[in-house]
C-alpha cells in the first residue's frame, strides 16, 4: 500500500476506527455518522450518532466488507443519545464490544455488548459498566489481562471528574497545573465490569514533568490508543484542539508515559482519531478525516495508511492532508 487509502464510498460517513486482527482477518470498528441537523458546538452535539457497523478486509488493499448495523441506540436500555467512538475486544471465543454513550441524563458512560463472532450483531447488556465515564473506550490485552483505556476532554466530560469521583466545578485544571489523564483499569474476568478503580496514564516530558494542562500541543485530550512494539507500550491520542495525533511510550503497562511526538498533522476537520494494528507483517494507521464531506467536521472518512516504526523506536510522522 502506497498511499492513504479511503475504506468506504463517498456518502458513507465513518470515524474513530479501532482495528483488529481476528481469526487473521482485519476488522472495523467504527463509529457512524450522520447529518443530525444539530448545529456544531464545542459539546460536540454535532456528533449525534445511532448505531454502529462493523467492517471487515481480507487483505490490506482489498475490498471492504460492511456487515450492516450491529448494535442500535434503540436497543440500549440505558442509552440516551450520541453513541460515541467504540472499540472490540476477544476472549475465550466471544467478542465484547465498549462503546461510549450518554446516558437518559446526558452523562458519558461506557457501555458493553456481546456477540459470539467479530462481525456482531452485539446484544448491549441492560445497564452501562458501573463506575465508567467519559467516553472512547480502547481495549487491550496484556499478559493474560483484559484493559479499557478511556477518556476525553469537553464534550467527552472527563473535566467533569476527579479521582473517579464526579465534581461539581467540572472545569480543566489552569494552564500550569498537571494536565488531566486519560484512565486505565483492569476488566473483570467475565469482561462486563472494571475489576478495580481506574488509575492515571501520567504522560511526561524528557525531564520526567507531567505535561501541564496549558500544554495543548502536547496534553492528551481524547482518542486513547495502546499498541505493543519490540516489548515497548506506546499510548497514542489526539491532542484536541491542536488537532495532532501524538503519542508517548514506557517499558511499563501502567507507564509513566514519555512523551515522544507527533503521529499524524492535523488532517482537514476538527476531530482526529485512530488506531494503530499489525495485518500481515505490516503496521497501519487507521484515522479519519473530513476531505470528502468538504470539510463537515461530523460527517468524517475512515482512511488508512502504512505506519513506520523506526529503527530507534520512533514513529515516522505521517502528514494529514494528503
Ligand atoms: O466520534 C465522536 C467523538 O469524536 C469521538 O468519541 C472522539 O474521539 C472524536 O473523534
Amino acid at each position: 500500500m502506497k498511499s492513504p487509502r479511503y475504506l468506504v464510498p463517498k456518502g458513507t460517513y465513518m470515524a474513530d476506527p479501532a482495528a483488529h486482527v481476528f481469526n487473521g482477518r482485519l476488522y472495523i470498528y467504527p463509529s457512524h455518522d450522520v447529518e443530525s441537523g444539530i448545529p456544531e458546538n464545542d459539546n460536540g452535539d454535532h456528533f449525534d450518532m445511532r448505531d454502529y457497523h462493523v467492517l471487515s478486509l481480507d487483505t490490506i488493499d482489498g475490498p471492504v466488507t460492511d456487515h450492516g448495523v450491529v448494535l442500535d441506540l434503540k436497543n440500549i436500555p440505558w442509552a440516551g443519545r450520541q453513541l460515541w467512538d467504540s472499540d472490540c475486544a476477544h476472549k475465550n471465543g466471544k467478542y465484547y464490544l465498549y462503546f461510549s454513550a450518554k446516558d437518559k441524563n446526558d452523562v458519558f458512560h461506557i457501555g458493553v455488548a456481546v456477540s459470539d463472532q467479530p462481525e456482531g450483531p452485539f446484544i448491549p447488556r441492560p445497564n452501562h459498566i458501573a463506575e465508567s465515564y467519559s467516553i472512547d473506550p480502547c481495549a487491550f490485552a496484556d499478559k493474560g489481562n483484559y484493559y479499557l483505556i478511556f477518556g476525553g476532554l469537553w464534550g467527552g466530560q472527563l473535566q467533569r471528574y476527579r479521582n473517579n469521583k464526579a465534581i461539581a466545578c467540572g472545569k480543566e485544571p489552569a494552564n500550569h497545573e498537571p494536565a488531566l489523564c486519560p484512565k486505565i483499569v483492569r476488566l473483570r474476568d467475565d469482561m462486563l465490569e472494571f475489576a478495580e478503580a481506574p488509575r492515571d496514564v501520567i504522560i511526561i516530558d524528557q525531564y520526567g514533568h507531567p505535561l501541564k494542562a496549558g500544554d495543548h500541543d502536547r496534553r492528551f485530550f481524547e482518542a486513547s490508543w495502546m499498541h505493543k512494539y519490540n516489548g515497548k507500550y506506546y499510548f497514542s491520542y489526539s491532542t484536541g484542539d491542536t488537532h495532532c495525533l501524538c503519542y508517548a511510550a514506557s517499558g511499563n503497562l501502567h507507564g509513566p508515559f514519555i512523551y515522544q511526538g507527533v503521529i499524524l498533522t492535523p488532517v482537514v476537520g476538527w476531530t482526529t482519531h485512530h488506531s494503530i494494528c499489525e495485518f500481515k507483517g505490516k503496521w497501519y494507521l487507521f484515522h479519519h478525516d473530513s476531505k470528502p464531506s468538504g470539510g463537515r467536521t461530523w460527517l468524517r472518512s475512515l482512511k488508512v495508511t502504512e505506519l513506520e516504526h523506526l529503527p530507534d523506536g520512533s514513529i515516522k510522522t505521517i502528514p494529514g492532508r494528503q
